[in-house]
């Protein structure tokens, strides 16, 4: 018994470790950084947590529903989720989140533009080139 928990102990260790490495860390792996983090954004109702790589979850006390399962790049700076929790009426939950360079870590914004389809902006230094400090200092 003690070895068949072990084998299947050793066995979600390997496939955890194969979905880390198939899993597509940006151009040079540059957000790789990102594993295991958590970045939240509060607005009048919900909490929303992006957990990265991972989910997207939208909570309240008590609550909290599944916005998207990670993805896939959706071009180069949007982060797709989908797969998420069902949505009445309309396709289930899914959330696109678009990295923008900034010196931290920070979901700075969260909206519904469509029902049960969500986008965030997220700062990061892993969204930093050269490129995009360049597009910043412009008109600066
Ligand atoms: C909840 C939230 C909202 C969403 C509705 C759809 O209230 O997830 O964001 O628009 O459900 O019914």
């Amino acid at each position: 018994m003690e070895a068949k928990q072990a084998k299947d102990n050793t066995w979600r260790e390997l496939e955890a470790a194969k979905k880390k490495l198939n899993t597509d860390y940006g151009a040079d792996a540059a957000f790789y950084g990102l594993i295991g983090a958590t970045l939240e954004f509060a607005d009048k109702e919900y909490t929303y947590k992006l957990n990265a790589f991972n989910d997207v979850l939208q909570t309240k006390p008590g609550h909290s529903s599944n916005l998207g399962r990670w993805k896939a790049w959706a071009g180069k700076n949007v982060m797709l989720f989908d797969g998420g929790d069902r949505c009445w009426g309309s396709p289930d939950r899914s959330t696109r989140v678009t990295v923008i360079c900034g010196a931290e870590n920070q979901l700075i914004d969260v909206q519904e533009p469509n029902k049960c389809e969500y986008t965030m902006k997220l700062r990061t230094p892993a969204a930093c080139s050269q490129e995009a400090l360049d597009a910043l200092r412009v008109g600066a």
